[in-house]
């Protein structure tokens, strides 16, 4: 069945979580639905708030922009607009915005019969986000704890917390969290490698079958994860990274206050070695 025809079978009624048949509808190629209205209104929203902050403030230089949180004395307060309050609206925006995204993602799946996992991967970029600008103010006490929404501005933050733990490679989560993320990478370029050299030949040359790209495998290491494995292993790395990048911030001020090398005292401290 061409994609065309597929298409028509397919975009039927139904399936919808809000809103019943109110815009169950599509828009060219684009599904609509409650969600897909929600996103659009909470993204033009964010960015006209965005752009205003930006105008309140000293440079238009694109690196330079930043809105920053309430400062830490607003506590778990409202700030004035200009004061933290335009960073506190941009982020009720952007969570609006990525949870309507992903609901719009599940309203497909549903209406396809597909599974939930993408929504769900996408929840886990969600989490990861939400834990950032909400989780760890909220433990902490203070929506000033949040990340500016800046380009230079979300660096040096990143830096300065990491250096507030001192080391923050010697955090363990955060060390689980790089090795899923390098993992991820080094899963993703043997998969798209191996797919690739079987299904894009030279000139002349057959597409080769999944039996070519188990049997390269297995030539290679004696072991092939064979083809639908592969992706089980993939969202594995991938989801595992957004989720150890989580717990690592959310260990660090909450669970564990001091520099992250001395955390490693436990293993100096065990009574064994008295
Ligand atoms: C594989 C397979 C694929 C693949 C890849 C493998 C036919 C098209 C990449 C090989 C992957 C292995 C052996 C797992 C490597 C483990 C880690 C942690 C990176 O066997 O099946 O399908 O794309």
């Amino acid at each position: 069945m061409a994609l065309l025809n597929f298409e028509r079978k397919y975009r039927v009624r139904g399936g919808t979580l809000l809103g019943g048949d109110l815009f169950d509808f599509w828009v060219g190629p684009f599904y609509v639905g409650f969600f897909g209205v929600l996103t659009i209104f909470f993204s033009a929203l964010g960015t006209l708030l965005i752009l205003y902050g930006a105008s309140l403030g000293p440079t238009w230089n694109i690196w330079k922009i930043n809105i920053a949180p309430p400062d830490i004395s607003y506590g778990l307060g409202f700030a004035p607009l200009a004061e933290g309050g335009l960073w506190q609206l941009i982020t009720i925006c952007a969570i609006g915005a990525f949870v309507s995204w992903a609901l719009r993602q599940a309203e497909i799946a549903r209406k396809l019969g597909m599974g939930y996992h993408v929504p769900f991967a996408f929840g886990v970029a969600i989490f990861a986000y939400v834990t950032l600008v909400v989780f760890r103010p909220l433990l902490l006490g203070a929506w000033g704890h949040g990340f500016p929404y800046g380009i230079f501005s979300h660096l040096d933050w990143v830096s300065n917390v990491g250096y507030q733990y001192l080391h923050f490679h010697y955090n363990p989560a955060h060390m689980l969290a790089v090795t899923f993320f390098f993992t991820t990478v080094l899963a993703l370029s043997l998969h798209g490698g191996l797919v690739l050299s079987a299904t894009n030949p030279g000139k002349g040359e057959t597409v080769k079958t999944p039996t070519h790209e188990d049997t390269f495998f297995r030539d290679f290491i004696g072991y092939s994860i064979g083809t639908l494995g592969i992706h089980r292993l993939g969202l594995f790395l991938a989801l595992n990274a957004g989720f150890w990048s989580a717990v690592c911030i959310i260990i660090s001020g909450p669970l564990w206050t001091r520099g992250w090398p001395e955390w490693w005292n436990w293993w100096l401290n065990l009574p064994i070695w008295a």
